[in-house]
């Protein structure tokens, strides 16, 4: 099951919002017949990869194996058919999952599906381990919104910047996994004072992979249209109050900047089928996420610069749950 759920992790760039899952094929204990990893939306699932993977001299082996999978079968005809016909057709006896699929349709149906099928099924295994593979998914389907990462660099005397300047904190190596981050979320997303004073691509330049959804809050269209956003480098959405059409990549959304105005974008997010967003900036809008508690992730650079003055960074109302050095930053990781 470890070796399903790395198999899982290698999907992460482009199975969203589909979960990550790995699949194996085993023979008699220790001998690996196939192996496979759902690897973009849309495409096989983990079981067809695994079952594919079998030499041809062994497929007789197929139907005396135990699958190994990092969630439970599907059973629905989505963009492909159902896993739990090809464990059958496949005769393979037995099925061992870790974590349940949360979607509407598989959760309740897929194992009954199986045992009536005549296979033995085990879950359970590893499922603490293997449930991170499924959080931004399950998020999506429960709260019907993306799965909210807040993420900023702040002083060592925790200042998040300066206002109407440019201010770097972390280092190069923080810099590139950022870059890594963007290239497995969806959407990221800044308010108006970061595009002015920062500039910034928000897109992956310092990492293989795709660029996210840019989106910029900006209710009276006051970013020049030379601003690097509005680069043809990524798909870009304007939040605004004013209305004006559409130009190449660039999407204007009218949108009612009142009480519920985070809700609307993330239901539009919801729509988009976006299951994961980087909230990157700046400091109020951070701080609006964080006040009506839409967040479920924080990945705080702790920087060894010291600014004196400036704006405050955000304060993640929990501990951190872990610390990692990054070259001489500190990146704190905080779970709502
Ligand atoms: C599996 N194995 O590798 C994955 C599963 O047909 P789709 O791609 O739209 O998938 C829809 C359903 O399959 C949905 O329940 C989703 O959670 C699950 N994904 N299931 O058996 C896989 N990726
Ligand atoms: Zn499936």
């Amino acid at each position: 099951m470890r070796r399903c759920i790395d198999l899982g992790w290698m999907g992460k760039p482009n199975v969203a919002p589909n979960p990550m899952v790995g699949a194996l094929l085993v023979y008699k204990q220790n001998n690996i017949l196939g192996q496979g990893y759902h690897k973009i939306y849309g495409s096989a699932h983990a079981e067809v990869m695994a079952v594919d993977s079998v030499l041809p001299a062994q497929r007789h082996l197929i139907s005396k194996s135990l699958l190994y999978i990092t969630l439970a079968p599907c059973c629905i005809y989505g963009n492909t058919p159902p896993c739990t016909s090809l464990i059958a057709k496949n005769k393979i006896p037995q099925v061992i999952f870790a974590c349940q699929d949360t979607t509407p349709g598989v959760e309740d149906e897929s194992v009954p599906i199986l045992k009536k099928a005549g296979v033995n099924v085990m879950h359970g295994i590893k499922k603490e381990e293997a449930f991170k593979l499924f959080q931004q998914r399950n998020c999506f389907l429960k709260n019907k919104r993306p799965y909210i990462i807040i993420k900023f660099a702040q002083s060592k005397d925790n200042f998040i910047g300066q206002a109407g300047k440019s201010v770097w904190l972390s280092n190069p190596v923080s810099k590139m996994l950022v870059h890594k981050w963007r290239s497995e979320t969806g959407a990221i997303i800044v308010g108006k004072n970061t595009a002015l004073t920062d500039n910034p691509r928000l897109n992956t330049r310092l990492y293989p992979g795709k660029s996210p959804l840019r989106i910029v809050m900006d209710r009276n269209l006051e970013i020049a249209s030379s601003a690097h956003i509005f680069d043809s480098s990524a798909p870009t959405w304007v939040i605004t109050e004013k209305k004006k059409s559409d130009y190449k990549n660039i999407k204007y959304i009218q949108h009612d900047f009142g009480a519920e105005s985070l809700e609307t974008i993330l239901s539009r997010l919801h729509e988009a089928k976006i299951s994961a967003l980087i909230v990157e900036g700046g400091a109020k809008l951070i701080n609006s996420f964080i006040e009506k508690n839409l967040w479920d992730e924080a990945r705080v650079f702790h920087c060894d610069k010291t600014l004196t003055t400036g704006i405050p960074a955000p304060v993640i109302p929990v501990t951190p749950s872990r610390t990692i050095k990054v070259a001489n930053d500190d990146l704190k990781i905080y779970y709502r």
